[in-house]
């Protein structure tokens, strides 16, 4: 099977809302053809008027990582059609299975051409806010292995963002939690998030970098999960916090 209809199948899952089987139970990939079957399938989306946004990272905190039995960081890329307003609402039936979890976003200033490091990262990001992300396997019982994940793009699927605030705030180790309902579910702290959620976003730089991957001024890119996710239902408020970011909220419908 080749990659084109790899990312067909991926694709439609996603679009047409039905589960797929793990592209690793029939065709085994590796990690360069995972992303070559994530760009091609991301393409599609493309086609259909939707636009790049930014990048996602994942896996980048150990309650992630245990969660989903994987170990090692991804990436997957954001489109337009995937935001969701700060205190707006979302459907449920445009979802399989969706989880929520909270996440740090940092928003790029101008275009980044170079691989950066935390010396010199600020240089080019405007904006740090907290925010909460969607992810939606598109395989049955949000099971997969890491190739089969990256292929999928991630699982990206929504993402919402709270106020932005200035690149001085600190972001580095601060307490951060998801409720549903005004109930906290999941709570941690930032510094889960590679030591420093701001190693997440020179990880970018760099995977950027190695994938041929543009990334520029105005995108968005998701730090990864500071907490395990938690499965979502209609009829939710579902918001996280940040100490010194307050809190980003949405409805799910
Ligand atoms: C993959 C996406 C992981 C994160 O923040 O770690 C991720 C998944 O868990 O389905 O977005
Ligand atoms: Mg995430």
């Amino acid at each position: 099977m080749n990659y084109d209809r790899i990312a067909e199948t991926l694709d439609k899952a996603a679009h047409l809302k039905e589960l797929t089987q793990q592209i690793s139970s029939y065709r085994p990939l590796n990690l360069d053809e995972a992303y070559a079957v994530q760009a091609i399938s991301i393409g599609r989306r493309l086609i259909r008027g939707e636009q790049l946004v930014g990048l996602k990272l994942g896996f980048t905190s150990k309650a992630k990582m245990e969660q989903m039995s994987v170990h090692d960081m991804i990436w997957g890329r954001l489109t337009d059609q995937m935001t969701i307003a700060h205190q707006g609402n979302t459907k449920m039936d445009a979802y399989l299975h969706p989880r929520a979890e909270p996440e740090i976003a940092f928003r790029i200033s101008k275009d980044i051409p170079e691989t950066l490091n935390l010396s010199n990262i600020k240089e080019y990001v405007d904006g740090v806010a907290v925010a909460i992300e969607i992810i939606d396997s598109r395989y049955e019982h949000f099971k997969f292995s890491l190739e089969d994940v990256i292929a999928d793009n991630c699982s990206s699927s929504g993402y919402c963002i709270g106020e932005w605030k200035s690149v001085g705030t600190p972001v580095e180790d601060v307490a951060i939690s998801l409720s549903v309902n005004g109930a906290e579910v999941n709570a941690g702290r930032t510094s889960a998030i590679l030591g420093n959620p701001w190693e997440s976003m020179v990880a970018a730089t760099r995977l950027a970098q190695e994938y041929g991957v543009e990334l520029k001024a105005g995108y968005v890119i998701l730090a990864g999960a500071a907490t395990a996710a938690v499965y979502l239902e209609s009829g939710q408020e579902i918001s996280a916090q940040a100490d010194g970011f307050g809190q980003v909220s949405f409805q799910m419908n």
